[in-house]
């Protein structure tokens, strides 16, 4: 597999972005949806920021009060032998989980794909009670001629997947929650199939602790139903312990391609492909025994949670995968795969 990461890499980091709030910063900028607008690239960024801990024994969280209208924080002790704080990116009490930091959207464009300029303009805020911890992870579909994003709302009452569209990156129609708690990684294909539409999304179930991709169908993008059990991690595989969708699936001759993330028993996040028979898309033709991005430069080993890998965009044009995609949870960086070599990957 010849993997092209750009030698701009990482084309955008928490530094290049100021803090929205007063006693916070940025820690990163990451896990972008991806699209083209009139001759350019549009990302659309996860901005993740924390409020500055007084101390090394506190830990802050910051959620959005919107009666308020501002941001509330919450202090937790690291001596506090009944929260878990072994994962940065949460504090785990027993009543509640936290996020230890709280993200936007915020649109860049680029002329040339690699030099970004970050806007204030089109930004996407938290708003209502289902994205009171942040909102995370946008992924982008142009469906009859309408940009569709969906992307997930963290709130107290779990993990949810929100729908919003946009016709020019500067106002959005929200469509409000299309997959309740706990379910993300959805993407939607960009096209209608056998006269519906159709998503990947994550449901999690707590009591198997299972992380499975399925498939739905809706005949107006905001109702899914029909849902199928797609695909599972891969016992003893990169793929093993979680699986989640990352890019809008992208069309070819053999049939939809899916670049999706895995996690493996030492928490490592690479990128895959799953080949989807192109008439019945629940139907897998292959997949990739190993991944096609694996994290190994300094800037995806390193960072706010190092090792990862992590898409939610990509751009295939003129037979080459464009991959943005986050770098430990920091940075956005830039990697090109050759449709042969995924196709080679897949044994198609
Ligand atoms: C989860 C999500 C992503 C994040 C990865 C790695 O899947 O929260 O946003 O990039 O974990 O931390």
């Amino acid at each position: 597999m010849q993997v092209y990461r750009s030698s701009n890499n990482p084309l955008i980091s928490s530094g290049d972005v100021e803090p929205n709030f007063d006693g916070f910063e940025v820690i990163g900028v990451f896990n972008a949806g991806v699209a083209r607008f009139k001759g350019e690239t549009i990302l659309l960024l996860r901005i993740a920021e924390r409020p500055i801990s007084p101390d090394a024994d506190t830990v802050l969280a910051g959620v959005y009060d919107f009666e308020k209208g501002c941001i509330e924080l919450k202090s937790f002790s690291r001596q506090d032998s009944d929260i878990d704080f072994s994962d940065p990116r949460l504090i785990k009490t027993p009543t509640m989980t936290y996020l230890t930091s709280i993200s936007h959207l915020r649109v860049a464009r680029s002329s040339d794909g690699i030099n970004f300029t970050i806007e204030n303009e089109g930004s996407i805020w938290p708003e209502n009670e289902y994205e009171d911890f942040g909102i995370e992870d946008p992924r982008i579909t142009f469906i009859d001629g309408r940009y569709y994003i969906t992307y997930v709302g963290v709130s107290r009452y779990g993990v949810t997947t929100h729908l919003a569209s946009t016709a020019d990156f500067k106002s959005y129609e929200r469509h409000g929650v299309i997959f309740y708690p706990d379910n993300k990684d959805v993407v939607l294909f960009h096209e209608k199939i056998n006269g519906c539409y159709w998503a990947l999304h994550r449901p999690v179930s707590p009591l198997f602790g299972r992380h499975q991709i399925w498939i739905a169908e809706s005949s107006d993008l905001k109702c899914w139903g029909c849902h199928r059990h797609l695909m599972s991690p891969a016992a003893g595989k990169w793929d093993s312990v979680k699986i989640g969708a990352g890019a809008a699936p992208f069309k070819t001759d053999a049939g939809w391609i899916e670049v999706y993330h895995g996690v493996d028993k030492e928490g490592h996040y690479c990128l895959g492909a799953v080949l989807l028979d192109s008439s019945e898309p629940w139907r897998i033709i292959s997949r990739t025994d190993e991944p096609i991005l694996v994290p190994e430069a300094d800037y995806e080993t390193q960072g706010f949670f190092g090792n990862v890998v992590f898409t939610c965009g990509l751009l295939f044009e003129q037979d080459k995968l464009n991959i943005y995609y986050g770098a430990a949870d920091t940075a956005i960086a830039y990697a090109q795969i050759s449709l042969n070599d995924v196709l080679k990957a897949l044994k198609v």
